[in-house]
């Protein structure tokens, strides 16, 4: 397993969830300095990152950027994939085929969590799910011949209606049969929707691409009172070798979150 931290352009709204909202150079300095071995890059739109320079960066530091993630798309863009308005749907969509350009340069896989989108008030569930499905379909598609995997992440009911445990995730997942769209496990969100963490991740461990950790108040992992070292050993008995991304709150600071996370990680996963 590999370790990662979240981080977002310096005009990312205060609202994401990344420890550092910084230049991308001092992010992966910083990144590097700390052990980890990559970075998530949380993205508006692709013109926010000069790739080339990315590249150099992470080709002189040895770090990766495993995961674009795409929560500001809907956040800020106000943009989804369920939206009954064809064109705000079709803005989601070119935008998040933007990213998995930017993805395809730098091997990343991309998330789709809340650009999902909502259940649409007032209309039958299939609905919203049919034009999310058509959504995710085109988007998958795309991304199939650049190598690119696209990640579903299943979010909690606080924050969006739609989606919210692991198995709901697998379910459309079957529904929709394109092998390159993996689950993405979040273990906050876990703790809030899933019966059991370490159940949920043995049941779909060939499903998983990519997992985000956070502790149960969003902290660092090891500030609240999730199990992670039982988490992470249930990861290794089931053979998972991707990344465990802190996606966490930049509390008390970003630096002593970041250090706290990689510290607490490290120790739990050694290289
Ligand atoms: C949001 O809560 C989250 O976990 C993000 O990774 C998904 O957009
Ligand atoms: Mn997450």
């Amino acid at each position: 397993m590999k370790i990662g931290i979240a981080v977002a352009p310096p005009e990312a709204l205060a609202s994401a969830f990344v420890v550092f909202r910084d230049d991308l150079e001092v992010s992966i300095k910083k990144a590097k300095a700390l052990g980890y071995d990559g970075v998530e890059l949380a993205l508006l739109h692709p013109g926010q990152i000069d790739a080339g320079r990315i590249e150099r960066l992470l080709k002189e530091c040895k770090l990766e950027i495993p995961m674009i993630s795409s929560g500001q798309v809907f956040a800020e863009g106000g943009l989804c994939f369920t939206s009954p308005d064809r064109a705000v749907r079709d803005k989601a969509i070119s935008r998040i085929k933007g990213l998995i350009d930017q993805a395809q340069r730098f091997r990343s896989m991309v998330n789709i969590g809340r650009v999902r989108g909502p259940l649409e008030p007032g209309e039958a569930r299939r609905d919203s799910e049919d034009r999310f499905l058509e959504a995710l379909d085109d988007v998958a598609q795309y991304a199939e011949p650049k190598g690119v995997d696209i990640a579903l992440e299943p979010v909690n009911r606080y924050e969006i209606n739609f989606i919210n445990r692991v198995e709901e995730a697998v379910e459309i997942i079957d529904r929709l049969g394109r092998p390159n769209v993996k689950v993405m496990p979040d273990v906050f969100h876990m703790n809030i929707e899933d019966r059991s963490i370490e159940d949920s991740l043995a049941a779909y461990k060939d499903r998983i691409g990519y997992i985000h950790f956070a502790d149960s108040n969003r902290l660092a992992p090891g500030m609240g009172h999730l199990n992670f070292p039982n988490i992470i050993s249930v990861l290794k008995a089931v053979g998972y070798s991707g990344y465990v991304t802190a996606e966490i709150l930049p509390h008390p600071t970003p630096d002593e979150a970041a250090a706290q996370a990689a510290r607490y990680l490290r120790a739990l996963l050694p290289r």
